[in-house]
């Protein structure tokens, strides 16, 4: 694997989620892989999981780490070509990515959707420019459209927990103040389509996701309805997709929060979120408190998605 953007870049889950869980039970197993071999992480976004988790894969592996984080201390950066350079922004994005590609062996990018230009958004503009100028394997830390690590340690978290063949997933919509990317929601959905899973979405009309990640799922707009008979409950809140409400908050309805009448609908559901989580506007104390929830065990895998990626990258390196 050089690049690691999407589902697809990882071959089949199944060989995936055995060498991650063949990882989890012996971290250090290949501590020597990655000597003398440096990842740089650029954020240009806030992170405490996806920074730390992925620091700690990487030295897992023997490499050594740098980090940068954009908006703190480095100049700032223009990211449009054809841009008058003449305000506050020092310095393009087209100069910067090969310049970073000279002190590093591969690179880790977190950069959001801007939720204001669904082109630009979709078209992965940022981490696609790491990808033609770094000179470097680029893995996505989370970009404008997906989440892959997050999906990839949902997924094992799941395959841990479940105990039916084919259990129900339910990927919720829930209330949230700010206006947050489609990307979490987007690579969920993107991965459980690749498995045999019962996969149910459900959130208000307005928040319909785009229809290349929503896939065969199945689209349910009555969240009492959805949540029936679940295995694993999978809140998150997301943006409008659609136009003309593109990026924008479109309900704040409370009635959407995860508590626990809707969780008794479930099978004894999980109760799942990628963190970080406004309490009792997404999930009610009571429900992430409760010994259902699963949110810790699954940003522990975190850790176990990225090394399983970043060895896979290291695997592939040519000197
Ligand atoms: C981000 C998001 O929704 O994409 C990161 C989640 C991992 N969340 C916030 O900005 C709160
Ligand atoms: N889940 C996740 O990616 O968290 P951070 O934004 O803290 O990295």
């Amino acid at each position: 694997m050089r690049h690691f953007t999407n589902v697809h870049d990882i071959g089949p889950l199944d060989q995936a989620i055995k060498e991650a869980l063949q990882i989890k039970s012996d971290r250090y197993a290949f501590s020597d892989l990655g000597r003398n071999k440096t990842l740089l992480m650029i954020f240009f976004n806030n992170s405490l999981r996806t920074r730390l988790s992925t620091q700690k894969a990487a030295m897992n592996l023997g490499m050594n780490v740098i980090v940068l984080d954009v908006n703190q201390g480095a100049w700032k950066l223009e990211t449009e070509r054809g841009v008058i350079m003449d305000g506050d922004k020092s310095e393009h994005l087209l100069e910067a990515i090969p310049v970073m590609g000279c002190y590093c062996d591969m690179i880790g990018v977190r950069s959001f959707a801007g939720l204001k230009d669904k082109k630009y958004d979709y078209e992965e503009t940022v981490l696609n420019q790491f990808i033609k100028y770094s000179g470097k394997p680029v893995f996505s830390m989370e970009a404008a459209t997906r989440h892959p690590l997050q999906s990839f340690a949902d997924l094992i978290t799941i395959e841990e927990y479940k105990t039916k063949e084919r259990p129900k997933v339910v990927l919720s919509w829930a209330p949230h103040p700010k206006a947050l990317p489609q990307a979490v929601p987007n690579s969920f959905a993107e991965w459980m389509n690749q498995t045999d899973y019962d996969f149910v979405i459900t959130h208000p009309h307005g928040y319909e996701l785009d229809p290349q990640f929503v896939g065969n799922a199945k689209v349910e707009y009555d969240q009492d309805k959805a949540f029936e008979g679940a295995d694993f409950i999978y809140a998150k809140n997301w943006s409008a997709y659609a136009d003309p409400n593109y990026g924008q908050v479109i309900n704040t309805d409370r009635a959407w929060t995860v508590d626990s009448r809707k969780m008794a609908l479930t099978d004894n559901a999980y109760f799942m979120h990628c963190l970080p989580v406004r309490r009792n506007m997404i999930v009610t104390d009571e429900v992430i408190e409760s010994p259902r929830s699963i949110v810790i065990p699954e940003a522990a895998n975190r850790e176990i998605s990225a090394q399983t990626v970043i060895k896979r990258i290291l695997s592939e390196l040519v000197d």
